[in-house]
């Protein structure tokens, strides 16, 4: 598997929670590399491209009101099956059905409010990672310990 970039907000409920640390401590903790990091407000704009693929559902309005209530961490990680691993971390939408261990799964009961966001193919994940980071602001950095944690 060949490295890929993912992206990853830590959203609006995360952030007013404090559990801003805690979610990045799990995912770093896996031996994905941060890559880019930062707090940002998301504007009305940003949230309708991020969203695109859902305008007109029912939930859409509500979404776009959630995300950009207050500022969000965005993280860029990167790693062989970084999309994957960072899925499996959060844990399904709904918190109900995310399992014990998983960001959703430990941390929510809300599908409105799910405390994470992640992409969710490679597709989206450049495009996202595009969105939300210009490449001044992603860094490619040499981690010394890099032999014992991919092959
Ligand atoms: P995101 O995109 O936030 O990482 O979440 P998922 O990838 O797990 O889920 P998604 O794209 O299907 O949904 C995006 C976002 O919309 C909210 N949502 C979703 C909601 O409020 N009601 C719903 O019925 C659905 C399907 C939750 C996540």
């Amino acid at each position: 598997m060949s490295s890929e970039t993912t992206l990853v907000l830590v959203k609006p409920d995360g952030v007013q929670r404090s559990l801003s640390g805690e979610i990045i401590r799990r995912l770093e903790q896996t031996g994905l590399k941060l890559v880019g990091l930062k707090l940002m407000q998301v504007s009305t704009e940003l949230a309708g491209r991020h969203y695109a693929e859902h305008e007109g559902k029912p939930f859409y309005e509500g979404l776009v009101n959630y995300i950009t209530a207050s500022p969000v961490v965005a993280l860029a990680l990167e790693g062989p099956d970084a999309i994957a691993i960072t899925r499996k971390m959060m844990g399904v939408t709904k918190p109900a059905e995310a399992a014990p261990g998983t960001i959703r799964g430990d941390f929510g009961v809300d599908i409105g409010r799910n405390l994470i966001h992640g992409s969710a193919n490679a597709e989206d994940a450049e495009r996202e990672v595009a969105l939300f980071f210009t490449s001044d602001e992603l860094l490619r950095w040499e981690r010394t310990n890099e032999g014992w944690i991919t092959e």
